[in-house]
């Protein structure tokens, strides 16, 4: 195989002050993202998260592969089968699963088995990892990095939710299986997180956490 075809890039290089006012700007925006658990019912504009996984697949991935695939739900007859699935898997998460240090570490959170907004919500994202595709002649072609790749785009998908003024909560049950068969995706994808996408209620109520300060989180030599 040989290299390219290469294009020009076209960097917009930013005045100093232009940067610090971005990137001051950026985090204060972020950091206003909480993960939500109160949702209303009200639906979302399709168009809007329709550019929101665009901006996902945007993301970068090991040799450009973009191992992932998103399955968007709306339908309320779906949403009840990934509940109840979910629920089935959290109960034995609470009761047997889980160590003891891990419900301690949950107990702030105030989580339980209980996942009212998989229903409540309007719109769930199964974000789906493909460990390798398969092409028209069925010949299958590894990808690389596959987490990575779609933890990046995940993280993407967060972020343009969040600047898009939806709320979202990214939810693991664990094993997770059952999205596979609920949603008819193929072997080769492995649930990677259920996103849980809508408006907050008017009275949503959230832990009162912090966030580690830049000195625990960076060093810089
Ligand atoms: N999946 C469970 C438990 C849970 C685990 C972690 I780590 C969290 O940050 C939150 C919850 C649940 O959704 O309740």
């Amino acid at each position: 195989m040989t290299a390219g075809p290469f294009a020009p890039l076209n960097f917009q290089r930013l005045p100093e002050a232009e940067m610090q006012e971005r990137a001051a700007a950026f985090h204060q925006q972020l950091r206003g993202r909480r993960s939500v658990r109160d949702y209303s019912d009200r639906a979302v504009p399709m168009d809007v998260i329709e550019n929101c996984l665009l901006a996902a697949g945007s993301a970068p991935s090991g040799a450009n592969k973009q191992p992932w695939h998103f399955a968007v739900v709306t339908d309320p007859a779906v949403k009840q089968r990934i509940r109840a699935a979910a629920e089935e898997e959290e109960r034995a998460f609470y009761t047997q699963r889980a160590s003891e240090e891990w419900l301690n570490d949950l107990a702030p959170l105030g989580t339980d088995a209980n996942k009212p907004f998989l229903e409540i919500a309007p719109c769930l994202i199964a974000i789906f990892s493909q460990s390798y595709q398969l092409d028209n002649e069925g010949q299958k072609h590894l990808n690389y990095y596959v987490t990575e790749s779609v933890g990046i785009a995940t993280g993407f998908l967060i972020a343009a939710l969040h600047n898009a003024g939806l709320a979202c909560l990214t939810h693991t049950p664990s094993p997770m299986r059952f999205l596979n068969e609920i949603l008819g995706r193929p072997s080769n994808e492995r649930p990677f997180l259920l996103l849980v996408v809508g408006y907050p209620t008017d009275d949503a109520q959230v832990p009162v956490i912090a966030k580690k300060p830049l000195s625990d989180i960076a060093t810089f030599i």
